[in-house]
């Protein structure tokens, strides 16, 4: 499953060696690079022309759309990823500068693209970065999808992630006078591809194996939504690999449909009540709400798993609350809309008399000082309507800085007791 995970960009090529060739009778065949032969369907002919020189994924799977127009949607991506599954199309993925050095790059505040099986080897990397730019669950706006490649641009007009012999000089907090992240290693994966997807399809899957296995490596996953669905199959992962995990979700809405029978989440599971199937979850301990302001047309559900702090009526009890936490693993999912629209208006969903700034960076800052945070997402950003309008997704940026920045903070100030 892990090779079918690519950047979105990442360029796909016939492996070398390998040769087409038309049988007799007309059928396609194809000649591997040990010699043997496999016969193709008409539609696996016709991506490996097109893949005969290397193309991105998008541009190969668009070409194929065109190739083959009456196919469902979706058929051409998931022809794509079988080849590539069977070792026909290899990837070619632009990477490291020629000495080796990794290169300022296109990712998260400007750190270098990697492949997933560098960013998995060895101790190449600590945070791990990933777009899941799905939104096939939303109910209001659209634009989610959009999200991920945003918050990249925003992000790098904010930071600039260096790397000095091998080592990230990480940034002076210029407000509180000291180094941040320094030696802790960045890696850019790129998206899920979600093109064509079917609602809660393949791409869940794949986020979740994804998921699983960056955290066996002792990976720091940051995802960037698409919309709330997302975190789903992330939740679930975390879940997976730490039991007992706990959530703390900021958000404006509850994202609970019904805890008794949410039924089959890929028929059921929208961005508005995943959060069901998550409180179902028999690894998942707890989930507290932060910032829940919407109206319903019925009251919504109670979990004994879940605790909700309406607007921002925990920030004034925030350390305490902090200090209260039992120990144990933690997972923390933002929804851009738990601020007030004020702040960020780029959401599919705003709701007024959210939390300021201030108050998220603060709550946040100290739940990831303290807490042992496994995994973090950021969904439901979308594009701006003014090209180049870059303050939403910079406040968006800075809150997933300075989360990280308290996380690995924490966890020194724990080693070091
Ligand atoms: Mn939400």
């Amino acid at each position: 499953m892990l090779d079918r995970v690519l950047l979105k960009d990442s360029l796909l090529q016939l492996r070398g060696g390998t040769f087409l060739s038309l049988t007799p009778d007309g059928s396609d065949r194809l000649n591997l690079s040990d010699g043997s032969w496999i016969s193709l369907t008409g539609r696996q002919t016709a991506a490996i022309e097109i893949f005969a020189v290397p193309r991105t994924v998008e541009s190969g799977v668009q070409a194929l759309q065109r190739r083959m127009p009456d196919d469902e949607p979706g058929a051409s991506l998931a022809v794509v990823m079988e080849l590539l599954h069977q070792a026909i199309l290899e990837t070619i993925v632009p990477l490291a500068a020629p000495d080796g050095e990794a290169a300022r790059g296109d990712g998260m505040y400007g750190c270098p693209t990697s492949c997933v099986e560098d960013a998995l080897s060895g101790e190449s990397c600590d945070v791990v970065f990933y777009g899941f730019p799905y939104e096939l669950g939303i109910t209001g706006g659209k634009g989610a999808s959009g999200g991920p490649t945003f918050l990249r641009q925003c992000s790098r007009v904010s930071f600039d992630y260096v790397e000095t012999e091998g080592v990230p000089t990480g940034w002076w907090n210029n407000a509180d006078r000291k180094w941040q992240l320094e030696g802790i290693r960045f890696r850019d994966i790129g998206d899920i591809p979600c093109d064509g997807a079917e609602r809660n399809g393949e791409p869940f899957d794949m986020a979740y194996e994804l998921h699983l296995s960056l955290l066996r490596a002792g990976r720091f996953p940051v995802v960037a939504g698409g919309d709330h669905s997302v975190s789903l199959p992330l939740i679930t992962a975390a879940a997976n690999v730490r039991p007992g995990l706990r959530v703390i979700q900021f958000d404006a809405h509850g994202d609970v449909g019904s805890y008794e029978e949410p039924g089959d989440w890929r028929k059921n599971c929208t961005h508005g009540n995943f959060m069901s199937w998550v409180a179902n979850n028999p690894n998942v301990e707890r989930i507290y709400q932060i910032g829940i302001r919407n109206l319903l047309s019925e009251p919504s559900f109670d979990s004994p798993k879940v605790t909700t702090f309406p607007r921002n009526s925990l920030l004034p009890d925030i350390e305490a609350f902090v200090a209260g936490l039992p120990d144990g693993p933690y997972y923390i999912t933002l929804d851009v809309d738990c601020l007030d629209p004020a702040v960020i208006s780029q959401t599919g969903t705003p709701i007024p008399g959210g939390l300021s700034y201030h108050e998220a960076h603060r709550a946040l800052e100290l739940l990831c000082r303290r807490l042992d945070v496994v995994g973090l997402d950021l969904v439901e950003l979308t594009e701006p309507d003014v090209a180049g309008d870059l303050r939403e997704g910079s406040a968006a940026a800075h809150l997933i800085f300075h989360m990280l920045a308290s996380i690995f903070e924490g966890r020194r100030e724990r080693v070091g007791s």
